[in-house]
């Protein structure tokens, strides 16, 4: 939820959502077309690039016999006929489609056509909210034609300069677009008019909603609130018995179609993070060395992710995943921001504190947040402090 002033309620306005079709795998087949209508998963390592034979021909890898830890980051629509989605274990995968093709990511080339989707984008309709690598609001209040036509022209766009298909909703606000965009998926184009709240959106289920999490949805699920129509009919201090004053208020809100939430040309980030999970689980005591030295490294990546973007954070926090996969965050907040890697490292150590180490850890990540640009924060420390090199 932003936090910034609602769009003034009087104007009706047109926002698109616009999101790429099974980006990452698509951008892939745009180099190996040959695997265009096969099952393709977008995650392994490098040892999975295709190999190009004397002839020719390449040859890539199956998921077939897969062991390790990966996850899939995304598959074609194939894969996912078969059950193999993103975020699911590589393991997993395999046994549901082996003869799936496995290829590396290849992140700098993802970000290549998602400048050049945007772009494309801009030259249309220049009003635009970047929501990451693959996806985009835009706000059409102001472009001439009709929703369709416009929509249209933006697909066509984006055609033209990657060879990407995209999925689009057009409603008067970014909730329901961000819905809509995914109901038509792949090469989709979703319009939610006056009327269709009822109709196309109150049917689905709650999670669909951008802000309902698995949490929020299984405390739905549990007082018989599994639509948004249910949502719609719930009464009001039911939800703020479970929920509190201001989330009930947004449930309600959404389950009505509500949302000013203006399109952010300029956003800033609200957190920067570095994580890894290690190639074997590491004991606190016995692999302390390494630990410390991934520790390091990480507030090290930290400090130069701060300012390469000119940042500075005052919200230090940790996660560690267990050998069971318990996962535990603590955070502190500093008394100035600061993007100093010894400082970042110092206050991640005091949460680390705060938790205790009875399992083999199998991740490790440091988050900093509460940001400010570098030039506005009065008070950033100076980067002045004496590495430690301990765990703690
Ligand atoms: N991604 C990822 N890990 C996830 C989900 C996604 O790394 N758990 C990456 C790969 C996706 C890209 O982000 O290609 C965009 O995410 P989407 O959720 O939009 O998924 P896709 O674009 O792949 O498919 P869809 O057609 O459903 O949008
Ligand atoms: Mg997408």
């Amino acid at each position: 939820m932003d936090s910034e002033p609602p769009a003034a309620p009087t104007a009706e306005r047109r926002i698109a959502h616009l999101d790429m079709d099974a980006f990452y795998a698509s951008v892939e087949l745009l180099r190996y077309p040959e695997l265009r209508g096969l099952p393709v998963v977008i995650g392994g390592g490098r040892n999975t690039q295709p190999r190009t034979l004397a002839d020719g021909t390449r040859v890539y890898s199956r998921l077939r016999g897969y062991a390790g830890r990966g996850v899939v980051t995304t598959s074609t629509y194939e894969a996912r006929a078969l059950g193999v989605f993103s975020a699911m274990g590589m393991m997993k995968a395999a046994q549901l489609a082996p003869e799936a093709v496995l290829l590396p990511v290849d992140f700098a080339a993802y970000r290549q056509y998602s400048r050049l989707f945007k772009a494309a984008v801009a030259d249309v309709a220049p009003c635009i909210e970047d929501r990451g690598i693959d996806e985009i609001y835009i706000d059409l209040t102001d472009i001439p034609g009709g929703a369709r036509d416009l929509a249209l022209r933006l697909k066509s766009a984006v055609a033209q300069a990657t060879g990407l298909s995209c999925s689009i909703g057009i409603s008067p606000n970014k909730l329901l677009s961000k819905i809509a965009s995914e109901l038509d998926k792949p090469d989709g184009l979703t319009i939610i008019g006056p009327g269709d709240l009822q109709r196309r959106i109150w049917p689905l289920p709650v999670g669909k909603v951008n802000g309902i999490g698995p949490k929020a949805n299984a405390k739905l699920a549990a007082i018989g609130i599994l639509t948004i129509a249910d949502l719609a009919a719930a009464p009001a201090d039911l939800l703020q018995n479970h929920f509190g004053l201001t989330y009930a208020r947004w449930l309600l809100d959404v389950a009505h179609g509500i949302d000013g939430r203006r399109v952010v040309t300029h956003s800033e980030p609200k957190s920067i993070s570095r994580e890894t999970t290690f190639e074997r689980d590491l004991h606190v005591q016995r692999d302390r060395a390494a630990l410390s030295e991934v520790f390091v490294r990480l507030c090290a990546q930290l400090e130069a992710d701060l300012l390469r973007k000119a940042y500075v954070g005052r919200t230090i926090g940790i996660k560690l995943r267990f050998d069971n996969f318990r996962t535990v965050t603590r955070d502190l907040t500093l008394p100035v921001h600061t993007a100093d890697a010894a400082a970042i490292h110092r206050a991640a150590g005091l949460c680390l504190k705060r938790i205790a180490l009875d399992h083999k850890i199998r991740l490790l990540g440091v988050r900093v947040s509460s940001l400010l640009p570098a030039g506005q924060a009065a008070d950033a420390a100076e980067p002045q402090e004496p590495r430690q090199l301990s765990l703690y």
